[in-house]
């Protein structure tokens, strides 16, 4: 389930200390350290998964589940009515930095309507 040399898995277990704001069997998040809008926060399996590459139909439960925490936590942190942004860098060029499935939770204010 975790990687050993991942720092998502570890916090994820709490080795490594985040604030985390929601936590159940499957799936944690927890604020992002940099954050970019007044709502960052990030959303992981627990389960190491590396990025959407292995993210295959043995998972479509998982990653539904961690949608509905998704549209929870948006609820929660007062974006779901104004608006907000779900982001998964996928690999180099998708701008993906740790090697762990994360989806960016994106809100509070008004963001830059681009892609790419
Ligand atoms: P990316 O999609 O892999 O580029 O995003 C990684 C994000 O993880 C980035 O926004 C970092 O600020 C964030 N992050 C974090 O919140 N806590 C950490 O310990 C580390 C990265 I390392």
């Amino acid at each position: 389930m975790y990687s050993d040399d991942c720092i998502f898995c570890k916090i994820a277990q709490r080795k490594i200390s985040s604030d985390i704001i929601y936590e159940d069997d499957q799936v944690v998040a927890f604020k992002d350290i940099q954050p970019l809008a007044p709502v960052h926060l990030l959303v992981i399996p627990k389960n190491h998964l590396s990025s959407v590459n292995e993210v295959t139909s043995e998972y479509e439960g998982l990653i539904g589940h961690l949608f509905g925490v998704i549209r929870r936590l948006a609820q929660e942190f007062g974006v779901a009515e104004t608006g907000y942004r779900v982001v998964t860098n996928t690999g180099a060029d998708g701008g993906q930095v740790v090697g762990h499935l994360h989806f960016h939770l994106l809100g509070g204010q008004a963001l830059e309507a681009k892609i790419g």
